[in-house]
């Protein structure tokens, strides 16, 4: 079994303490953080994600896997986020309310810390007045907000139009993303931008400044 299919498998399991040896390990061995990330780390929760759907496993294992990643996640974050200037932009951050998957959030703010971006978190489950206080104080140019469940898809265009008659939708450009989300769902809700993955956002705030 190759390295990262015991990153996979270790997450899979919700082993923190096997997931951060083997880490270590594809360091050592020379391997990418990103690739770690993708065929380790992501690859696991995506066999989470399916044995939940099937009804293998309940919340609680992807809880235990969830701190797995997490935890392998913090480790690798020094290694992608490096001496960055925060010079490219200021996003405030969250995942959408009502919705309390963080990880993708996470791993969106690691990638545009390492692009040089300053990152305000506002954390999960924040309702629109989260984000507009965030705003106001910090003046964004860009919020960036995720949602992981359909349920939580209605309350994005809710956020969008809070924004709106808070009277600051004009002041930010909106990024939306995360597993449910669309290009075409994102121009339905009138977001200026939509990302498909972690590394797209900073691409597509370089493209929208
Ligand atoms: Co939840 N969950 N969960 N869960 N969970 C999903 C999302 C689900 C698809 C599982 C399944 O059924 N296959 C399903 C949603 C189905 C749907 O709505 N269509 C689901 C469900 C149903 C639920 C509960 C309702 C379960 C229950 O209680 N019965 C419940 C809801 C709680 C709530 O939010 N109110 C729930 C709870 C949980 C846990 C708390 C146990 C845990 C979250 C822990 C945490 O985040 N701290 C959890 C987990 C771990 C998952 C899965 C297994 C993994 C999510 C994850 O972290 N993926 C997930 C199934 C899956 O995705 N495979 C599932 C890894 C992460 C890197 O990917 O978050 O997609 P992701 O982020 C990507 C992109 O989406 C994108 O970039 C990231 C990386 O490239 N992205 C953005 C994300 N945000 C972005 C923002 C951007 C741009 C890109 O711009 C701003």
């Amino acid at each position: 079994m190759g390295i990262s299919d015991g990153i996979k498998t270790a997450t899979i399991e919700g082993n923190r303490d096997k997931t951060l040896l083997l880490i270590g390990q594809a360091l050592d061995a020379g391997m990418q953080p990103g690739d770690i990330i993708q065929e380790g780390l992501i690859a696991g929760m995506t066999v989470v994600g399916e044995r939940f759907k099937s009804g293998e496993i309940y919340v609680p294992e992807m809880l235990i896997a969830a701190r797995a990643m997490k935890a392998g996640l913090e480790k690798l974050r020094p290694l992608l986020v490096g001496k960055t200037v925060d010079s490219l932009a200021t996003v405030v951050l969250g995942t959408v309310k009502g919705d309390l998957h963080d990880i993708g959030k996470n791993l969106v703010a690691i990638m545009l810390e390492g692009a040089g971006c300053k990152v305000v978190d506002i954390g999960v489950d924040a309702p629109p007045d989260r984000f507009i206080g965030a705003i106001r104080e910090h003046r964004p140019e860009f919020v960036g907000i995720s949602a992981l469940l359909t349920t939580t898809l209605p309350t994005m265009r809710e956020t969008i139009a809070a924004f709106e008659t808070a009277g600051i939708r004009k002041s930010v450009k909106v990024l939306v993303g995360g597993a449910p989300v669309t290009q075409k769902f994102a121009d339905e809700i009138g977001a200026d931008g939509y990302a498909g993955n972690a590394a797209e956002v900073a691409d597509k705030i370089r493209s929208l400044k």
